[in-house]
């Protein structure tokens, strides 16, 4: 079984961070963004085609482990990372997406969660921050950035496990992020965060009922995804608006980004859809990671044809 196949600790993934970049100094770099509440590194990988001569390149973003339980969302970004760099020569799909855009990888957006499933609560959601004024800890982070902030859909107790945090970006891993966004949204043309589970492929917006301008390009993107994931393996994803096809919840990442600017804005919840939820076994992290794989390429290449 490859190292691929298994969930890993968070020391571990640090390890493999520095080991992929050590061992393709050509084709990634790391990237220190921020850190967490307690103080752990955030660390984005660039992937990018070895010759570059494009100075004014266009990106994708791509996160994963916003909650901590979702573990197959982390596990989708390695997954992920390893595919680019080992069929880059071989698959025509990945040349032309990283041919043409570079890919900004976070793997655990939010560390102190993660170690903490690992270690006290497997079903931990939210990251680690204590206020004063609380016993309970922890911020949902896909609730604290600025798109419609703590309107209906998030809580402003401490103990809620929506809770949308004092202020938007009050969280050190969401403001890491929203930060180095505005720095890079120029060049950022698609965002996707990865989440798990119900099988669904959901674009902005969540925070309200309201359709985004270019609701109907969206749709056929995650449509045509979709599809792919269906005649591949088998499998159903639905899709759409995130306020329609799973409920209104504001602040997340994906309709902040779109709302920034950056218009291809996905929010992929990977397998299952309830039988295993959150604890999806080992066995099935191939077929989860290809399912994600194959809606990823798919949009990537929509966008590439749009830039
Ligand atoms: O509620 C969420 O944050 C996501 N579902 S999960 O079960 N992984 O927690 C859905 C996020 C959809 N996008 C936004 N709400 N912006
Ligand atoms: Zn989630």
């Amino acid at each position: 079984m490859s190292y691929y196949e298994k969930y890993h600790s968070l020391e571990d993934i640090y390890h493999w961070l520095n080991k992929t970049a050590m061992e393709n100094p050509d084709r990634v770099k790391v990237i220190l963004i921020g850190s967490s509440f307690e103080k752990r590194p955030l660390y984005v990988l660039k992937l990018s085609a070895i010759s570059t001569t494009n100075t004014n390149k266009k990106a994708i973003w791509l996160d994963c482990g916003i909650h901590a339980r979702e573990w197959i969302a982390p596990a989708f970004c390695l997954w992920f990372v390893q595919y680019s760099l080992s069929f880059y020569e071989s698959n025509r799909d990945i040349a032309t997406i990283l041919d043409n855009m570079d890919v900004y990888v976070l793997p655990v957006m939010n560390p102190d969660g993660y170690k903490y499933t690992w270690t006290t609560d497997r079903m931990w959601r939210k990251n680690r921050s204590t206020r004063e004024d609380s016993r309970c800890a922890g911020v949902d982070l896909n609730r604290n950035f600025d798109a419609n902030w703590c309107t209906e859909g998030a809580s402003h107790h401490p103990c809620s496990e929506i809770f949308c945090g004092e202020f938007p970006e009050s969280e050190p891993e969401a403001s890491a992020v929203a930060s180095f966004l505005r720095r890079h949204k120029e060049a950022v043309a698609l965002y996707v965060t990865i989440h798990s589970y119900s099988q669904m492929l959901l674009f902005p917006y969540s925070c309200t009922r309201d359709l985004t301008e270019n609701h109907a390009e969206l749709l056929s993107m995650a449509k045509e995804a979709a599809q792919k994931i269906k005649r591949y393996y088998r499998n159903n994803y639905k899709y759409g608006a995130g306020a329609e096809t799973i409920y209104l919840a504001p602040g997340g990442s994906d309709d902040w980004a779109y709302k920034l600017g950056i218009k291809y804005s996905f929010t992929f919840e990977l397998q299952d859809r309830g039988r295993y939820g959150f604890l999806l076994p080992p066995s099935e992290i191939p077929r989860a990671c290809n399912e994600a794989l194959i809606a990823l390429k798919t949009i990537a290449l929509r966008v590439v044809e749009r830039i």
